[in-house]
């Protein structure tokens, strides 16, 4: 049976109510129950890993028996395992619900197939209405799930000669303010700001973002790497957000933690040694390099050792675009895929005037 408007307009709803929950170890959820008639009777959203989900949460508001032969309007396909709460595909089924129309299929392996369970159980199922606007919402999410860890951007500012630094170690700023104002931009879409005990001690970055001197609403957890101490009077611990210190080079183990504790994205910050550590380990989703037209010299490159000894070995990208930003030119790229074709790379790549474009 097809959506119909009333429940066209309950998914929109839907959306609406979870984006009300916080982004983290669970997806944001919301649902909206209709009567019959297609008339409203209960809305609830998740608010967070431990706590209902929203379709328990929307059954709560209503009396015993009030859901049945209601529609559940969701936004990811009710659940089928017990985790933290148990299974929403049987909370419904309980509650008498007779038809659930849903945005996204739930890509978990134990909690997905929920909407199997409701089929054989009678109920009449439809999904992927306004699937796109549900994904924009959990894309984080579901990139993370999918990864089994933090989705990880690597980026750095060099010379047009791959330097990073001046030979006494000085590198402000080698691009110009429309490359440092991208890069803030994009820091405050991150969920965490990683940087290596190297670069904290020489450089002492406040890891925070910035529009001019005006922080953003929204700032990424700040993360040191390494196993040099962070002196007291350091500026990242003036940062809004309470900062997570690894004593570690297994940067797995790092990812690791950082994904239980619900960040979906990670920007890899510098320097040099934790870029190239997490080039060599495999660990890089995406490169964001800052291109200045200035030459350094020396040997204080962008990068240092990432595992590179013949150019067999060289690791591949796949420019994604050129972006241009006032006198410099940010790559955005990605390790080349098995399945992409290698001469892609040579292919004439997007050359895009839109800042922060991709
Ligand atoms: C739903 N409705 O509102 C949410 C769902 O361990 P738990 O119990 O917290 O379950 C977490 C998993 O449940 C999560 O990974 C995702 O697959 C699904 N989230 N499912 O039916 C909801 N938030
Ligand atoms: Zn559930």
């Amino acid at each position: 049976m097809a959506v119909n408007e009333a429940e066209r307009r309950a998914m929109t709803r839907a959306l609406e109510l979870a984006t009300l929950g916080p982004r983290g170890v669970n997806p944001q959820v919301g649902a909206v129950i209709l009567s019959p008639g297609g008339e409203i009777i209960a809305e609830g959203w998740h608010r967070g890993a431990g706590t209902p989900h929203a379709e328990v949460d929307a059954l709560s508001k209503l009396a015993p028996g009030a859901a049945r032969g209601a529609t559940a309007v969701v936004t990811l396909e009710p659940c089928n395992h017990t985790g933290r709460t148990g299974p929403c595909a049987v909370a419904l089924i309980e509650a008498g619900v007779s038809r659930v129309v849903y945005a996204l299929d739930d890509p978990g392996e134990v909690s997905g197939g929920g909407g199997d369970r409701l089929r054989s159980a009678g109920v009449s199922v439809e999904s992927g209405e306004q699937a796109d606007a549900a994904h924009e919402i959990i894309d984080g999410w579901l990139t993370a799930q999918r990864l089994g860890r933090p989705h990880v951007t690597v980026k750095w500012a060099q010379s047009l000669d791959g330097r990073a630094a001046a030979s006494d170690g000085t590198s402000q700023w080698i691009t110009g303010p429309e490359a440092r104002a991208d890069v803030h931009r994009r820091r405050a879409e991150a969920d965490a700001i990683a940087v290596g005990t190297g670069t904290l001690l020489s450089d002492d970055p406040s890891l925070t973002a910035r529009d001019g001197d005006a922080l953003f609403d929204r700032q990424p957890i700040p993360v040191v790497i390494g196993s040099r101490a962070t002196p007291d009077d350091a500026a990242i611990r003036r940062h809004p957000r309470a900062p997570l210190f690894y004593d570690t080079h297994d940067l797995r183990t790092v990812l690791a933690d950082l994904h239980s504790r619900g960040v979906h994205t990670v920007f890899v910050e510098g320097g040099p040694t934790l870029a190239s550590a997490f080039i060599a380990a495999g660990l890089v989703d995406r490169v964001l390099s800052y291109i200045a037209p200035v030459l350094l010299g020396g040997d204080r490159l962008a990068l240092t050792d990432i595992g590179v000894a013949t150019i067999d070995a060289a690791r591949r990208l796949t420019v994604e675009a050129w972006v241009p930003l006032g006198a410099d030119l940010l790559a955005i790229a990605h390790p080349t895929l098995a399945a992409e074709d290698p001469e892609s790379i040579t292919a004439p790549p997007v050359l895009t005037t839109e800042e922060g474009a991709a």
